[in-house]
């Protein structure tokens, strides 16, 4: 296991990584070194040619049941500024352009929710919680929470969580689009993202990375800028084998055979 202590790193199929928080003593409460070790794993993940797509999940009881309050408890508002406090949380997004799946049982709570918000895509099981419940011990949510909350469920229902604290349910997350699927079980639910990655792993790598990138632009740019940066892209891959790749397969009734160039 590479020596980390709170994750669980493994490859589950040709292409796919997979990482498991296990902290279960504090229901993977998002203590600093698990930050860490989650942050060195996603990286030797980015880096690693063999690695397509990753899959980040918890345990059946806890995704994650928020950052550490006990380690936050006495911080001051100087050594959180001076410090760039969970400033490498919002790496974990901007570095990774490979797709990660977050797949959520159990609870999903302040920086747990946040974290599962993280991932391109969500899924989650009829057992699992989610919540901003940061209100309740007197401050905000920190990680992308009232952004990424609100981009995805809309400002009312949103601001309704956030200032009360008020838990979201696994119902509530399919209907509102919060999660892209409601699996019956935990073990569904990390199998199917497994699946899901299995498959983005099974196409073209420069593709998927571009896939990603431009729908990743929707969240920053209007309309129209985005619809021409996606032309651009679009553009770009015809300079790709891959296209040539894929399309030739197509017209000859073959299956494609990716290069990754
Ligand atoms: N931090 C530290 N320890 C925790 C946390 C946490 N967030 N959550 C649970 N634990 C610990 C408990 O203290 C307990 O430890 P011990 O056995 O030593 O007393 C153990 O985990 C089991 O928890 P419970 O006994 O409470 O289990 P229950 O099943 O009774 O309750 C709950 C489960 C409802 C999830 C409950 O534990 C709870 O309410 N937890 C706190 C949830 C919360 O408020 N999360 C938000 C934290 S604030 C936050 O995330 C701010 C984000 C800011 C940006 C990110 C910064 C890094």
């Amino acid at each position: 296991n590479e020596g980390y202590q709170y994750i669980i790193s493994s490859t589950p199929k040709p292409g796919v990584a997979l990482i498991q928080l296990n902290r279960p003593k504090a229901l993977n409460a998002l203590c600093t070194p698990l930050i860490q070790e989650l942050n060195s794993a996603l990286r030797s993940h980015q880096a690693n040619p063999s690695i397509s797509a990753i899959v980040l999940t918890g345990s059946e009881r806890a995704f994650a049941a928020g950052a550490d309050i006990k380690e936050m408890k006495d911080l001051t508002f100087s050594a959180a500024y001076r410090d760039d406090f969970i400033e490498s949380w919002s790496d974990l997004v901007s570095f990774l352009k490979k797709p990660l799946i977050t797949a959520v049982n159990g609870y999903a709570l302040g920086g747990g929710c946040e974290l599962a918000m993280m991932g391109d895509i969500m899924y989650c099981s009829q057992s699992a919680v989610f919540g901003q419940p940061e209100i309740k011990l007197g401050t905000i949510p920190g990680a992308g929470g009232s952004q990424r909350l609100t981009k995805a469920i809309g400002k009312s229902r949103a601001m309704e969580a956030i200032l009360t604290g008020n838990n979201i349910s696994a119902k509530q997350a399919g209907e509102w689009g919060l999660v892209a699927k409601v699996f019956e079980t935990p073990q569904e639910c990390v199998d199917g993202a497994i699946a899901t990655a299995e498959k983005i792993a099974s196409y073209s790598q420069v593709a998927v990375k571009a896939a990603k990138e431009v729908v990743n632009k929707s969240q920053d740019l209007g309309i129209r800028e985005g619809v021409e940066f996606e032309r651009r892209v679009f553009h770009g891959l015809f300079g790709s084998q891959d296209q040539k790749i894929g399309m030739g397969a197509f017209a000859e009734k073959k299956k494609a055979e990716w290069k990754n160039e």
